[in-house]
């Protein structure tokens, strides 16, 4: 399929690069690389990236644009690190011309409206954009390197959930021999600050838990509202609960603004992207989200639940 792809960037002038909701690294780094990518090997054609990005490395990695409806309706949409059209952050997304993707979550079927590459095996999306670059000699520059090691770093937990290790540590090499620098990323992704540390000391001090082996933490927005965070940037903090012994299971319950549930679920026993798929999310085997639109108590127990089920049937 890569060669399908190939041909609809050949073909259009003007592209737009689309993310998912709540864009993490992953995802921000397969825009900007792409971005950059096509326009420094097609120096004609318009390339655009839309959606709000991470806003820690525009000053480094590159900033997001801002275009309107009428730049989407003429453009080829490249789709990155999510299912479908449905997860994609600006839905301006639908007018476009025409559609590939990128991704590598769990496939559930839902992308029909062009070619698309999914490698459910590749630790980030940007494992599958470089292949993708270098498979067709796009040209690489520095910032395309650390875009792209910027999303195999977070989307790994820093070289974590790898498969296969000699390809991506070859991966990683390529792209510091092009310029990447890891110390720069880390410098970034490791700074904090005391209103993280209150929160961190909250999550530890309130999070509940099963008999089966589910620990869980449900967090209202007026709460996240204290700590300063929004909802999207409290989720990523699920890992506070990661790997404490006797819990296979942990999951974080953020509310959003407008009252709907987002909901994160990890594992390091059984897969949890069936039950996320089952309320209408997704995501990897043990790494995958959800979000409820009127969450009540009892959809949040049997949730719960299933999880417990998942602990009990594994
Ligand atoms: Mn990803």
């Amino acid at each position: 399929m890569y060669k399908a792809i190939l041909e609809e960037i050949q073909k259009y002038d003007s592209i737009v690069i689309f993310g998912h909701t709540n864009p993490d690294g992953d995802c921000y780094g397969s825009q900007i690389a792409l971005r950059e990518s096509i326009k420094l090997t097609y120096p004609n054609k318009k390339v655009y990236a839309v959606g709000s990005g991470v806003k820690r490395f525009f000053k480094t990695i590159g900033e997001m644009d801002v275009i309107s409806e009428n730049v989407i309706e003429q453009s080829l949409a490249i789709l990155v690190d999510g299912n479908d059209i449905p997860r994609m952050e600006d839905q301006r997304v639908r007018k476009a011309k025409a559609f590939v993707k990128f991704d590598h979550h769990v496939d559930i079927g839902s992308f029909t409206e062009g070619p698309s590459i999914v490698r459910e095996d590749a630790t980030s999306c940007c494992e599958i954009i470089l292949d993708f670059l270098r498979d067709n000699h796009f040209m690489i520059n520095q910032t395309i390197a650390q875009a792209i090691l910027l999303g195999i770093i977070t989307d790994t937990a820093r070289f974590q959930f790898v498969e296969d290790f000699p390809k991506v540590f070859k991966d990683a090499s390529f792209l510091c021999d092009n310029g990447a620098d890891p110390n720069a990323l880390n410098a970034v992704l490791n700074l904090t600050n005391e209103r993280a540390a209150a929160f961190k000391g909250y999550v530890f001090s309130h999070y509940r838990k099963t008999q089966e082996g589910v620990l869980y933490l449900r967090l209202s927005y007026k709460q996240l509202k204290r700590f300063h965070l929004s909802p999207n940037a409290a989720s990523s903090y699920v890992n506070l609960l990661s790997n404490i012994q006797g819990y296979p299971i942990w999951v974080f319950f953020c509310e959003n603004e407008d009252g709907s549930l987002h909901i994160e679920f990890r594992s390091n026993g059984p897969a949890v992207q069936p039950v996320a798929a089952k309320y209408g999310g997704g995501g990897h085997a043990l790494a995958a989200g959800v979000t409820i639109v009127n969450p009540t108590d009892e959809i949040i127990a049997n949730i719960i639940e299933d999880l417990n089920n998942l602990i009990r049937t594994h």
